[in-house]
């Protein structure tokens, strides 16, 4: 198999980025084009995401990608869409998923047709943000056609309307079982059938890129084919997992904590958990919970004005540890706003100690996020069955040092950190995989393992501090 180049655009919450991608025998290297913020604007008192800002940074990073690709893959956080109207124009900017106009609908949604039929029915974990209960919320009188984000830049970029699979298994509306929109659900809720678009798997082909976005980038008839659209999905792809006896941590403004599976997992007790059943690349499970993540580091920076994160985490790892504990999942850390405020209360509630000093906070969030991710590995184990040898954290809390440190102490476990890039990977990987440059699964995550950083984290050992932390704050898994 020769070499081939294909770019990848990935949008997370907090950043977005053009890459490049080359792969073939023993290669797997990525290069950077273009990176951007991905800031959200609050307009007449809803939160959006500034998508035309976003589509623009994604043309400006196509017109610098070097020429001779094969084509080109996009993947972007889950949950959030774009309305058509009939002519196939933009009703309104999307919202964003911490948007306050979800509130208590999800609590109605569920009153109305009960917990065990929507999980039995798409296996999604209840969060406030699905697609189903945005939906629930939105005025779709005039819409004609549902797009998730990667789905609508791809209609931009081809003109050609579809869902990508791995992405709308996190809508709440995609049957696990069969994989198809599920008319139940969508008729219970009085959802319009005609706003959902025909589905398609990673690795499908998508379309050319259209004239004028062909002449505006110089890629001419460039392909765009779909990869596992929903980020988690494309960074799940490319965790060097080398067996099935282990767990990943997709850290970045989440961490998606969990096990991948062959099959979902819908019993009582994992309802009751709120672990959720995500499709993953070749029709396997993402088996996992969100845990806050490091939106709680995120929203602390942009309330002290800091941009020295470096500096902060080696201030951090000097403050003694597991003294301020937070439960991080509480939904009061959900929207956004004054992180270090509410933290700090959230400690004097509970009559523990609060957090003085920036250094503190900050060793606070990354000592409960361990906390968080030890007791949802162990979880995850319990409710799968699976065993777990060694836990993969990747994306770009893999750089935090600390928390990979405390994490492995905290589970017990061997974390294997890296790569940072590990959803543009998937998605550049996914595209390889359809054009012939990587033979499957196992063979792009042995190229991922041969070929990028990673670094090693044993345990220190010290079960019972953690065990005593863990108790301290209700996080026993
Ligand atoms: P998302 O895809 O959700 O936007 P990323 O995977 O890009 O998230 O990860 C972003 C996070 O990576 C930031 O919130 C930050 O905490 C962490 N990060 C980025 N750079 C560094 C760094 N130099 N050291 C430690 N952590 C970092
Ligand atoms: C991570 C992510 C996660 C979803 C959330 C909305 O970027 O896609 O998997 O739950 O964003």
């Amino acid at each position: 198999m020769s070499e081939a180049m294909f770019a990848a655009v990935d949008l997370g919450a907090s950043s977005g980025r053009v890459m490049a991608g080359r792969v073939g025998p023993g290669t797997l290297a990525l290069e950077e084009i273009r990176r951007f913020p991905n800031r959200p604007v609050r307009v007449n008192g809803t939160l959006h995401w500034d998508i035309l800002g976003l589509y623009g940074n994604v043309l400006d990073g196509l017109r610098s990608a070097p020429r001779g690709l094969s084509s080109v893959g996009i993947d972007s956080w889950a949950v959030d869409y774009g309305l058509l109207d009939a002519g196939g124009a933009l009703l309104g900017n999307p919202v964003h998923y911490r948007d306050a106009r979800t509130d208590g609908v999800m609590d109605r949604v569920r009153a109305e047709l009960g917990e065990d039929v929507l999980y039995q029915s798409s296996g999604l974990q209840f969060l406030p943000f699905n697609t189903i209960y945005q939906l629930a919320a939105d005025d779709l009188s005039r819409a004609a056609t549902l797009l998730l984000i990667p789905d609508l830049l791809a209609y931009w970029l081809t003109g050609e309307i579809g869902a990508e699979r791995t992405n709308a298994s996190t809508t709440g509306l995609l049957d696990v079982r069969g994989g198809t929109w599920s008319a139940d659900l969508v008729a219970r809720l009085g959802l319009p059938a005609r706003i959902f678009p025909p589905l398609h798997d990673p690795g499908a082909d998508i379309g050319t890129l259209r004239a004028d976005v062909g002449a505006e980038t110089g890629h001419g008839a460039l392909r765009v084919t779909a990869v596992g659209s929903h980020d988690t999905a494309s960074a799940v792809a490319a965790v060097p997992a080398a067996t099935d006896r282990f767990a990943y941590i997709s850290c970045g403004t989440w961490s998606l904590v969990g096990v991948e599976l062959d099959a979902p997992v819908l019993t009582e007790e994992s309802r009751k958990a709120n672990f959720t059943n995500e499709g993953g690349v070749d029709g396997t499970v993402r088996y996992l919970r969100n845990v806050m993540g490091l939106w709680l580091l995120q929203e602390s920076l942009r309330t002290w004005g800091e941009a020295d994160l470096p500096a902060l985490l080696a201030a951090a790892a000097e403050v003694p540890g597991l003294r301020c504990l937070i439960d991080p999942d509480d939904p009061e850390f959900l929207p956004p706003g004054d992180m270090p405020a509410r933290i700090a209360a959230h400690c004097r509630r509970r009559g523990l100690p609060e957090p003085s000093t920036r250094a503190e906070t900050v060793r606070c969030i990354l000592d409960s996020l361990a906390l968080a991710h030890r007791a949802t590995l162990r979880q995850a184990a319990r409710l799968s069955g699976r065993e777990i040898d060694v836990v993969h954290l990747v994306g770009g809390g893999s750089r935090n040092d600390l928390l990979c440190r405390l994490t492995a102490d905290a589970s017990g476990l061997p974390v294997v950190a890296g790569p940072v890039e590990a959803t543009a990977l998937g998605n550049v990987l996914a595209q390889a995989r359809a054009h012939g440059a990587v033979a499957d699964l196992g063979e792009s995550r042995a190229l991922v393992a041969a070929t990028q950083d990673l670094r090693r984290y044993t345990p220190s050992g010290d079960e019972a501090r953690w065990s005593e932390a863990a108790r301290r704050i209700g996080l026993d898994g």
